[in-house]
C-alpha cells in the first residue's frame, strides 16, 4: 500500500467495522497525535434532535423511522466529511459510504425499508457523491466476528440497542464483508484490516501497524 501523508492534504481516514467493533476506542487511540484531528461518529446529534431521539424511534419502529433516520445520519457524516480541517490527517469514524453499502442495503434487503424510500436515499447519495470531493485515503476495516460484538454490544448496555439481535449483527457483518472484503461495492481507498476480536492489551499491536500507515515512520 502507498504511504501516508500526501500532498493532497488532510490525509483523510475513514474507520469502519460492526457495531461494537471498536471504532471510538481506535480513534481515542490516535488522541495522544497532536497532527490528527479526530472526528467521532454524531451519535449525540441522532439521540437528540430538537429533543427527539431518532436512533431509538429507529430501534422502536424501524418501519417507519429507518428512512428519516438513515437521511439525517447521511446530512450529518457529510457535514463532517467535507467540514474544514487545519491539521494534516483527519480520521472519521464511519462515513456515508457504510451508510449507503451496508445499513441501507441490509434495512432494504430485510424489507424494512421500502423499494421507494430506498431509491430517494440512493438518489441523495449519488447527488451527494458526485457534487461534494470526499476525500478518502486509507479505510481502517476494524473486523470482527458478529458473536464477539454482539457480546460487547450487550456489554456496554447502550438502552436504544437494546432491541438489536445477533442476526442484525451477523447481516450487518456480512455487509462490511461484502464492501471491504468482496468489493462488492466502490472502495473508496485501500483497506488496512485490523483483526479486532483482540482483547484491548493484544491489540496495540495492531494499533501501532496503524500507526505506520496514516502518521509515517518518520513521525
Ligand atoms: N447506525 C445506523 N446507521 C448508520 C450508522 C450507525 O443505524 N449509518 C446505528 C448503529 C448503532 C449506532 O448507530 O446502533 C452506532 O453504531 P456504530 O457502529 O456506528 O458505532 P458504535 O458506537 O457501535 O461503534 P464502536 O463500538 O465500534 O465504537
Amino acid at each position: 500500500m502507498e504511504k501516508k501523508v500526501s500532498e493532497k492534504l488532510p490525509y483523510t481516514v475513514f474507520i469502519e467495522g460492526n457495531i461494537g467493533s471498536g471504532k471510538s476506542t481506535f480513534l481515542e487511540h490516535f488522541s495522544k497525535f497532536k497532527n490528527a484531528s479526530l472526528i467521532p461518529e454524531p451519535l449525540e446529534e441522532w439521540k437528540n434532535l430538537n429533543g427527539i431521539n431518532l436512533l431509538d424511534l429507529l430501534y422502536k419502529d424501524p418501519q417507519k423511522w429507518y428512512m428519516a433516520f438513515q437521511s439525517y445520519v447521511m446530512l450529518t457524516q457529510i457535514k463532517n466529511h467535507i467540514g474544514l480541517n487545519e491539521k494534516p490527517i483527519k480520521l472519521i469514524e464511519r462515513s456515508i459510504y457504510s451508510g449507503q453499502y451496508c445499513f441501507l442495503e441490509q434495512m432494504h434487503d430485510n424489507k424494512i425499508l421500502e423499494t421507494g424510500m430506498y431509491h430517494v436515499l440512493q438518489d441523495w447519495y449519488n447527488f451527494i457523491y458526485e457534487h461534494h470531493k470526499i476525500q478518502c485515503d486509507l479505510i481502517v476495516y476494524l473486523r470482527t466476528n458478529p458473536e464477539i460484538v454482539y457480546k460487547r454490544m450487550k456489554q456496554r448496555g447502550r438502552t436504544e440497542e437494546s432491541k438489536v439481535t445477533l442476526q442484525y449483527l451477523k447481516d450487518l457483518h456480512n455487509h462490511h464483508e461484502n464492501w471491504l472484503i468482496h468489493g462488492k461495492f466502490n472502495i473508496p481507498a485501500p483497506v488496512l484490516i485490523i483483526d479486532a476480536n483482540l482483547d484491548r492489551e493484544s491489540i496495540l499491536k495492531e494499533y501501532e501497524e496503524a500507526e505506520k500507515m496514516i502518521l509515517g515512520e518518520n513521525f
